[in-house]
């Protein structure tokens, strides 16, 4: 229903992407796409590129007056750097009049973690940089004003979504602190890592710090928790409509991100079931009371009225300033691998992309369940099957 493609390299003109399947009749707010933008540059631990870069949402295609049409959108994102890289980026076969920036060397020396080896072995590429430069975690700008419009979506519907970093490395959150969405969602925008304990946030600029001082890096987790979701969303009846399967393909695929949990995640394998499963008692209002939420909102694949919380789990940033073992690909001799202006950290980030991924598959799903052309169609079917789950529910009699 809802779907999105990016092109654009690192250090190329720019990023764009197309958001296909967004209804009718939504007032899209292009500023804040704008904000979510600033917020995914933000966060403790990032490097020199985000000092050059002011990501702007520049909405080309899909919006009249402010209010989309039901056509695609186009969404354009300037890469400032550019200036610095024509010489090496240019599209053209020779080096046009008057290009900017420098003409760099080939980039030959793997950064293991990175897509470097296997994309230019599975290419036929000599010059590393022609991977690099596309499997850039730069990508996820485009990504995050895609999902911009997809939290719009979900807002015209009363749900609202937020996120947290629980742990940089091995400084984090204990396993069983649930956090509240309105603790999250609290949050500065600019706070340094967004940690909901401020002390312990204390404890990662720290630990970063002593990262950088090492020439290393960190990984680290976050929680992305989404509130005031219809019942109801996805479906257990085939495997590739399982809501939960959809969550955790497209937070697996931010760059870096090594492990997706819904709910507790992993924590449940370790539990008896007394201790992982949420109890069901009798409806005050809406729907049957759940004292607990360690499934994330979801069984069976299938949104349950909880608040959905996916967690996702980064590995550390690829480029090491102390750079691991390699090799040159031109000579296959040993050599210490490249080494790219890079980030420290980038979890706070890592978290932006997280919500926008979220919200893309969550859209997608509400659009599938509610109908796709318009917000004024989605919210008639939406309040009419409302109606009808809190009737079947209340009538049930109580034994
Ligand atoms: C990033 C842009 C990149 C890096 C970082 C994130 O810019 P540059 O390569 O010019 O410094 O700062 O990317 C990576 C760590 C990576 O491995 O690709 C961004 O826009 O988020």
């Amino acid at each position: 229903m809802l779907r999105f493609l990016t092109a654009g390299e690192s250090h190329g003109r720019g990023l764009t992407v197309i958001v296909d399947g967004v209804p009718a009749g939504l007032a899209l707010d292009v500023s804040r796409l704008s904000a979510l933008l600033r917020r995914r540059q933000g966060g403790y631990g990032r490097g020199r590129r985000m000092a050059i870069e002011s990501d702007t949402a520049d909405v080309t295609a899909g919006v009249r007056r402010g209010v989309t049409t039901g056509a695609p959108l186009a969404i354009a994102i300037e890469n400032r750097d550019w200036v610095n890289w024509q010489r090496t980026m240019h599209a053209e076969p020779e080096t046009p009049e008057g290009a900017t920036g420098a003409n760099r060397a080939p980039v030959v020396r793997p950064r293991p973690g990175h897509a470097d080896l296997a994309g230019a072995m599975k290419y036929d590429l000599d010059d590393i940089r022609d991977v690099l430069e596309r499997a850039s975690a730069r990508e996820t700008a485009a990504r995050v004003a895609a999902g911009g419009v997809a939290v719009q979506i979900l807002e015209a519907v009363g749900a609202r979504l937020t996120s947290h970093v629980i742990g940089i490395g091995e400084v984090t959150l204990p396993p069983d602190r649930v956090v509240a969405f309105s603790d999250a969602a609290a949050l500065a925008a600019d706070a340094p890592l967004r940690c909901v304990d401020t002390d312990l946030e204390a404890a990662m600029i720290a630990r970063i710090d002593r990262a950088k001082a090492d020439g290393d890096t960190l990984g680290g987790s976050f929680e992305v928790i989404v509130t005031g979701l219809p019942v109801g969303l996805g479906s257990y009846v085939q495997w590739d409509r399982k809501l939960d399967g959809r969550l955790a393909q497209a937070v697996m695929s931010i760059p870096a991100i090594k492990g997706v949990g819904i709910g507790i995640g992993a924590e449940a394998a370790r539990r008896p079931g007394s201790g992982v499963h949420d109890e069901i008692l009798p409806p005050e209002g809406h729907g049957p009371v759940r004292p607990t939420n360690r499934a994330g909102g979801l069984e069976g694949g299938v949104t349950n009225g909880e608040d959905v919380r996916v967690v996702g789990h980064m590995k550390p940033i690829a480029t090491l300033m102390q750079p691991l073992r390699s090799i040159d690909l031109t000579t296959l001799e040993p050599a210490p691998a490249a080494i790219e202006r890079s980030d420290v950290c980038a979890v706070p980030a890592a978290a932006v992309v997280g919500e926008a991924m979220v919200a893309i598959v969550l859209a997608d799903a509400l659009l599938e369940r509610f109908g796709a052309d318009s917000i004024a169609q989605i919210r008639r079917h939406l309040e009419a099957t409302t109606a009808a789950v809190v009737t079947r529910v209340n009538r049930r009699p109580r034994v």
